[in-house]
């Protein structure tokens, strides 16, 4: 077999390798669930790991060889351990292959088919796998404002709503806020079987001791979905629900800036029935090169660096946030505890998906999303989501923040007007538009000071 370089055995691949190299060099990438990872941890993904089988456990595998994975495994286990302050009755498994099969294996090992599982509102800042389903046009989010619960609909749009009977808890109208009161009532009326927080777009901390006193009040369990904010949450930047949820499940590319895959805790006696749904229940083989990636990502995250880069992270996020709110952007619920910041741009008329798309060719990567009480179809929302953990791990301070925000309001002064305006016609428009392009040259002369370890 040739063992040629990437460069002379493809240059296809290699030729989109490169360009991608390049944009992610020459822009600033914002949005709040993306990080830019070590070459450390890049070298361990890149590695022979990748060729091992090893279906089972450590020291229970159903394959000869992998006296090697083992040991890797265990060392993995043993950084999230410490990372996450476990108790120890708290077990780990790092074997999922990401959130929403980490989610699933959750349900699937400690519920029954057909159980009841209460998430967060999609639309407010929830996730798919929190058991997604609506009714095509007559139920969607504008259809039910100013309620504080969800019912689902006919359409399972995931595989969780699909299994078990999903209904969801809304963020208060007026604040956009978690609504404890209002979540306990609900619990006490519905009777989940599973209580899950978190999600991709809220804000804010989570109470999440009152959040178990819920879910036991009404014998369910809770799951906290804390895949944002791991980084944060180990490095003791924001509240932890370790020792009060009874699993935590998290990606682990995010604010933790590892390679993509995900970690799961819990009580140890709930980890042996979720260990069990993993493997032999969802998945085969895990993917041994990204657990080591995870390993190295977490003793990264046990460094004191790591934690003043989770400190500057939500500086940087707040900081934002209020120069932002300085040009007239409405931010929901006034600021943000974390990461990300989510905007209403009902005000400026001119609405995600375009804005996205204008920031892209501002040299500017972010997302449109949608918020609570959302009256846009999702895939022309009334939000944008920006993130910061991408762009302080390239070492921007809070002056870049100030800069960021002068650059996203000069973007939306030329695009203000263009809501109403064809889309292939948009995009050629603030292409070639003069602000536009100036602010592209200034933010790659930024990332330049600021150049990713590639
Ligand atoms: N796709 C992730 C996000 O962007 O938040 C959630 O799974």
């Amino acid at each position: 077999m040739s063992q040629k370089n990437l460069k002379s055995a493809d240059k296809d691949v290699y030729e989109i390798l490169k360009a991608e190299e390049k944009k992610q060099q020459e822009k600033l990438s914002m949005i709040p669930s993306e990080n830019f990872t070590s070459k450390a941890v890049r070298e361990a993904v890149g590695s022979v790991f990748m060729n091992k089988y090893s279906e089972g456990y450590p020291n229970a595998r159903y394959y000869e060889g992998n006296y090697h994975i083992d040991k890797l495994e265990l060392l993995a286990i043993e950084r999230a351990k410490k990372f996450f302050k476990l108790p120890k009755d708290w077990e780990v498994n790092v074997q999922a292959l990401s959130g929403s099969p980490a989610n699933l294996s959750v349900y699937i090992g400690l519920l029954k088919p057909g159980d009841k599982i209460m998430g967060m509102y999609l639309p407010d800042g929830g996730h798919l796998s929190h058991g997604w389903s609506y009714n095509p046009k007559s139920d969607s989010a504008e259809f039910v404002p100013n309620v504080m619960f969800y019912a689902g609909g006919k359409r399972k749009v995931n595989v969780t709503s699909k299994f078990y009977e999903a209904v969801q808890y809304k963020t208060d109208p007026k604040t956009k806020l978690l609504d404890y009161k209002e979540i306990e009532k609900i619990a006490k009326k519905e009777k989940p079987k599973m209580i899950i927080t978190g999600g991709t777009a809220y804000p804010r901390d989570i109470d999440y001791k009152r959040m178990s006193e819920i879910a036991h009040s009404v014998g369910a369990y809770y799951l906290a979905d804390i895949a944002h904010e791991a980084g944060l949450i180990g490095a003791g930047v924001m509240n932890t629900p370790v020792g009060y949820a009874d699993v935590v499940t998290m990606t682990t590319h995010k604010t933790l800036r590892c390679n993509r895959g995900a970690i799961i805790l819990g009580k140890a006696d709930l980890m042996k029935k979720i260990n069990r749904a993993i493997f032999p229940g969802l998945q085969g083989g895990p993917h041994n090169h990204s657990i080591a990636g995870i390993a190295v990502g977490l003793k990264e995250a046990l460094t004191p660096e790591f934690k003043k880069y989770a400190k500057q992270v939500v500086k940087n996020a707040q900081v934002l946030a209020k120069e932002l709110e300085q040009y007239g952007f409405e931010i929901i619920t006034g600021g943000t505890d974390k990461h990300l910041v989510l905007i209403d741009l009902s005000n400026k008329g001119l609405f995600g998906k375009k804005y996205a798309r204008a920031l892209d060719y501002a040299g500017i990567i972010a997302n449109m999303n949608t918020m609570p009480q959302e009256k846009r179809p999702p895939a022309d929302p009334s939000a944008l989501r920006v993130g910061t953990p991408w762009i302080t791990t390239r070492g921007m301070r809070e002056p870049e923040m100030k800069q960021i925000a002068k650059w996203m309001n000069e973007v939306m002064e030329v695009v203000k007007d263009w809501q109403d305006m064809d889309f292939t016609e948009f995009n050629t428009k603030v292409a070639n538009h003069k602000d536009v392009k100036r602010v592209a040259k200034e933010v790659s002369i930024l990332c330049k000071r600021y150049p990713l370890g590639i």
